[in-house]
């Protein structure tokens, strides 16, 4: 008898056509075949998916070149498609599930002839750890069965643990025909189903990730009493030997992976990696928050990744051995035969081709490496990584961090006066847009949580649901905000950023643990300058004094706006948040 997965395979291949079924078991040799495959036989554009890099220099490295429009995440072609429009909120583009499995069915019907159908099971975080979950995605290209076997847990045991039952993740992907006019990014949250057309690009393409990880499991967490967070997890190791875990919610293309494998800037101190992206946070019987990443793999932004910014990704992207290492649109030293991309260092290469192939002019005065090109990488070459990370229980978080690309206004560092203000804190995050997702860059918008595009139901009643998990929770983490991105007159970061963040992290540990004082304010609690740890750097201290400057007009315009943020939500916006922004009102003095 065939067990619902199979039948369900059945089901999509029938739908879709495919002229072979191939069911992978997440083996080293079998990455290898699959690379072999698109470098000989599947195209896109007429092109090899993969091209083998320098093997010396980058083991195991491989260079993929998308299809020229397909290069972000298209937040205007994702749905949810929860039955009640009210469920998905305004934050989500809508469609009733009737109409769009109809419209997916339309466009899918024999949307993977002549190509093979990859059967790839997987499992988001440690199978052992109870909040781990089975999943399968079904998808038509190489380059998605191998990121795939990079960023997730990819074996045969996930069919093992889902065995008979109807209860897994399912995902379905094709390629389709990459044309944008048909391209949809469609979720299902009741049926745990995720269903994507016409592109291969991360997070529309690897459906454990932003799709079922952050959209569908904020949807389970919200039922179920957890959270599913666009965090990272790291641990900071103080001179004393003690490890505070922390996690951290920034935008796309706002420094998560940077912060994940930090290399520390004061002796002493290390930071240990568990996450650079996805953080599943579970109230433990002692009342701490725990969090898990169910990812295992890197899908880091490559622009600005030096030995000088992030030694330690540069060292990870170095390290291929049993997992390979893919460079996505990123540019191609035709002489050395290695990838390079903006802020790489040392001096730009004599000869090279750009992110869509074409001999490199640097007088165009265009970029060789497209902005959001990317590398995958497997966590378990990162030297970094916490001895911690496959813990199936995960980690006790200390502190949440909230922050975002803000050039006025939001100081370096700011504690929250409780958790309530803290998740104020959190739904009035703002931030630049960026080049992660198709859209104008550097335009100011608000993204609470960092979750603006990845929260899978109504974000008031996830403000809500923020609200009770703090209620559940006998030892709350501090919740901070953090800022790297404040600019002078000229424009230019006031904060050196990168490895001197630990300067931030000490004073939020020693908040932690009781070791330091703060300075009450209308905002939160600052840091006194005194307490920053500034030894070694060379900074003049009237730039320290701005990087905490609250500037009274500044504020009342971010009321102002968050006001009219917080109205977007109608009824459903939670009380405890409106009376948050009468206090700041009140404490700033504005309108009273
Ligand atoms: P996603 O993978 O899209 O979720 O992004 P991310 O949040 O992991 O961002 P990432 O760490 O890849 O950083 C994005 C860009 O911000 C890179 O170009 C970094 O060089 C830059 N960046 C990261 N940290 C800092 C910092 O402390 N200061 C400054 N000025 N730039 C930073
Ligand atoms: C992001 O855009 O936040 C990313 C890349 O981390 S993607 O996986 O494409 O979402
Ligand atoms: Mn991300």
């Amino acid at each position: 008898m065939a067990t619902s997965l199979e039948k369900w395979v059945d089901e999509v291949a029938k739908l879709t056509k495919p002229v072979k079924i191939y069911w992978c078991d997440g083996s080293e040799e079998e990455a290898h075949r699959l690379i072999e495959v698109g470098m000989k036989e599947e195209k896109i554009a007429g092109e090899p998916i993969f091209h083998e890099l320098n093997h010396k220099t980058f083991p195991n490295s491989y260079y993929h070149r998308s299809h020229s429009t397909d290069v972000a995440r298209t937040e205007h072609l994702t749905f949810v498609c929860h039955p009640d429009k009210e469920m998905a909120g305004t934050n989500n583009n809508w469609m009733d599930p009737n109409e769009a499995k109809s419209k997916m069915t339309k466009l899918s019907d024999g949307c993977m002839k002549g190509r093979t159908m990859y059967v790839l099971p997987y499992t988001m975080g440690n199978p052992m750890s109870p909040y781990s979950k089975a999943c399968i995605q079904l998808t038509d290209v190489s380059y998605v069965a191998v990121s795939m076997r990079i960023m997730t847990r990819m074996s045969k045991d996930a069919i093992a643990k889902i065995g008979s039952s109807e209860d897994f993740v399912k995902g379905i992907h094709s390629v389709g025909d990459f044309d944008p006019e048909k391209r949809f990014v469609m979720h299902f949250p009741d049926e745990h189903l995720v269903w994507s057309i016409g592109s291969g690009y991360g997070g529309n393409a690897l459906l454990g990730k932003k799709c079922f990880g952050l959209r569908i499991a904020s949807w389970l967490g919200k039922q179920e009493g957890w959270l599913a967070e666009h965090m990272v997890i790291v641990g900071i190791e103080d001179p004393s030997g003690k490890i505070t875990y922390i996690a951290a919610a920034l935008p796309s293309a706002c420094g998560k992976t940077n912060l994940a494998m930090l290399e520390s800037a004061l002796p002493g101190y290390r930071v240990w990696t568990l996450g650079d992206d996805i953080a599943w946070m579970n109230v433990g019987d002692d009342g701490r928050l725990w969090a898990i990443n169910p990812e295992a793999g890197f899908f880091g932004v490559a622009p600005g990744t030096s030995m000088k910014t992030n030694p330690n990704m540069i060292r990870t992207l170095k390290a291929g051995k049993f997992y390979p290492t893919l460079f996505t649109n990123t540019a191609l030293n035709t002489d050395t035969n290695e990838p390079w991309w903006e802020g790489l260092d040392g001096m730009a290469p004599k000869n090279m081709t750009d992110w869509q192939g074409k001999r490199y002019n640097p007088a165009s005065g265009q970029k060789a490496a497209h902005a959001n090109s990317r590398f995958t990488a497997s966590i378990s070459q990162c030297p970094t990584l916490s001895k911690e990370f496959d813990n199936p229980k995960g980690v006790p978080i200390s502190a949440v961090l909230f922050g975002g690309r803000r050039a006025h206004l939001i100081p370096l560092v700011a504690e929250s006066r409780d958790w309530a203000h803290g998740v104020f804190i959190g739904a009035r995050m703002a931030s630049e847009t960026t080049a992660a997702a198709i859209q104008k860059e550097g335009v100011l918008r608000r993204d609470p949580m960092a979750m603006l595009p990845f929260c899978g139901y109504n974000m008031a009643d996830y403000f809500a649901h923020w609200l009770s998990i703090g209620k559940k929770l006998k030892h709350p983490p501090k919740i901070f905000s953090i800022n790297w991105f404040r600019t002078d007159d000229d424009g230019k970061f006031m904060w050196p950023g990168f490895g001197d963040n630990i300067r931030v992290f000490k004073w939020i540990i020693d908040r932690v643990n009781d070791k330091v004082g703060a300075r009450e304010t209308s905002i939160g609690k600052l840091p006194r300058i005194e307490d920053l740890d500034l030894d070694g750097l060379t900074i003049e201290k009237d730039i320290i004094e701005k990087l905490f400057e609250i500037n009274p007009a500044e504020w009342e315009q971010e009321v102002a706006d968050s006001e009219q943020f917080f109205a977007k939500f109608g009824a459903r916006m939670p009380k405890e948040l409106t009376d948050q922004l009468s206090g700041l009102k009140s404490r700033l003095k504005i309108g009273g």
